[in-house]
């Protein structure tokens, strides 16, 4: 299901990276309304194309001559590959840090003029979950992995400052097909309404570099998307109707990550080695 009933004007070539992961799969089907060629790109494997609409190409981010190869002959980048949960730094290193350079760095040199860029929560994760964010408010990264997406915002400015790549930086809160506990009756983002997120963030014009937080019409709301107003996004779901079932679950104490900062269990997560 597309959000809108008549899909805006598909771009010649859209390349979407982390193909073959969670997102990855729901957004190859979702994604098609608004390309007359979705390149799908992972370093896992993936399914084959299935008809002319898709090109299935493997690529490790972290390998920069590979990116280049990639992103050559593309209108729009959709960002979802790499490191997606916290992992040791040498790991978060070449996939998400060197890998969204490569990403930047191969949009200015073949001309992409828009990335949309699947940033994180976890870039303010140590705020505390009776504090309300907006684009603005400081950055408490939690992890690695949040560091990392820190860095690919940072990145995306820049990018915007220098060279006029615009970019829109989703803060996804957590988008799976329900809420999995009493946090992310905060922080879900149905997969409708990141598919019009999506739509609105390639289709906006000049965006510059926006920061926009992805999460669905909950009742109870950590982030206020002011600053991103000019974006349209309306979302339509809510973590409310779940309410019963997580619930139901063991409130976690009080003295649990969980139940204390934005990002949850990530606050907690490490240290890796010695
Ligand atoms: P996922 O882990 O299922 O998918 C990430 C994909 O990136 C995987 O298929 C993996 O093989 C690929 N990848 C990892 N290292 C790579 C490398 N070096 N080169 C090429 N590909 C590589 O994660 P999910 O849930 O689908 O998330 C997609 C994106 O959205 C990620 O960037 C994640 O950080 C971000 N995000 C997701 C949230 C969610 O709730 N699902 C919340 C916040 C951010
Ligand atoms: C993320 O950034 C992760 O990619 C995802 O797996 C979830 O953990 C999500 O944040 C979350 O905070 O729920």
């Amino acid at each position: 299901m597309t959000t809108t009933p008549t899909a805006p004007a598909p771009f010649n070539r859209l390349l979407l990276t982390g193909a073959a992961g969670g997102l990855g799969k729901v957004l190859r089907e979702r994604l098609r309304p608004y390309a007359k060629v979705l390149r799908l790109s992972d370093i896992a494997d993936m399914a084959p194309a299935k008809d002319p609409h898709e090109e299935v190409l493997a690529c490790d981010l972290s390998d920069k001559q590979a990116v280049h190869q990639l992103v050559e002959g593309v209108d729009a980048i959709l960002h979802f590959g790499g490191v997606s949960v916290e992992r040791p730094f040498e790991e978060v290193l070449g996939a998400n840090i060197c890998g969204v350079f490569h990403i930047y760095e191969a949009a200015r040199r073949h001309g992409v003029k828009r990335v949309i860029f699947a940033s994180s929560n976890h870039v303010i994760g140590f705020h505390k979950q009776d504090e309300t964010l907006d684009a603005r408010s400081p950055r408490r990264p939690d992890s690695y992995y949040g560091l990392s997406k820190s860095y690919g915002e940072d990145m995306a400015s820049f990018y915007f400052d220098r060279y006029g790549i615009e970019t829109v930086s989703i803060r996804i809160g957590s988008s799976f097909p329900e809420p999995q506990n009493r946090r992310m009756m905060s922080t879900w983002l149905s997969f409708d309404d990141l598919t019009q997120l999506l739509e609105r963030a390639l289709y906006t014009p000049n965006v510059g570099h926006t920061v926009v937080y992805g999460m669905s019409d909950n009742l109870k709301v950590w982030w206020d998307n002011r600053f991103a107003a000019h974006l349209g996004f309306a979302p339509r779901d809510s973590s409310e109707v779940f309410r019963k079932q997580v619930e139901a679950q063991p409130m976690p104490a009080a003295d649990d990550p969980a139940r204390i900062y934005q990002g949850g269990a990530f606050c907690a997560a490490g240290p890796f080695g010695n």
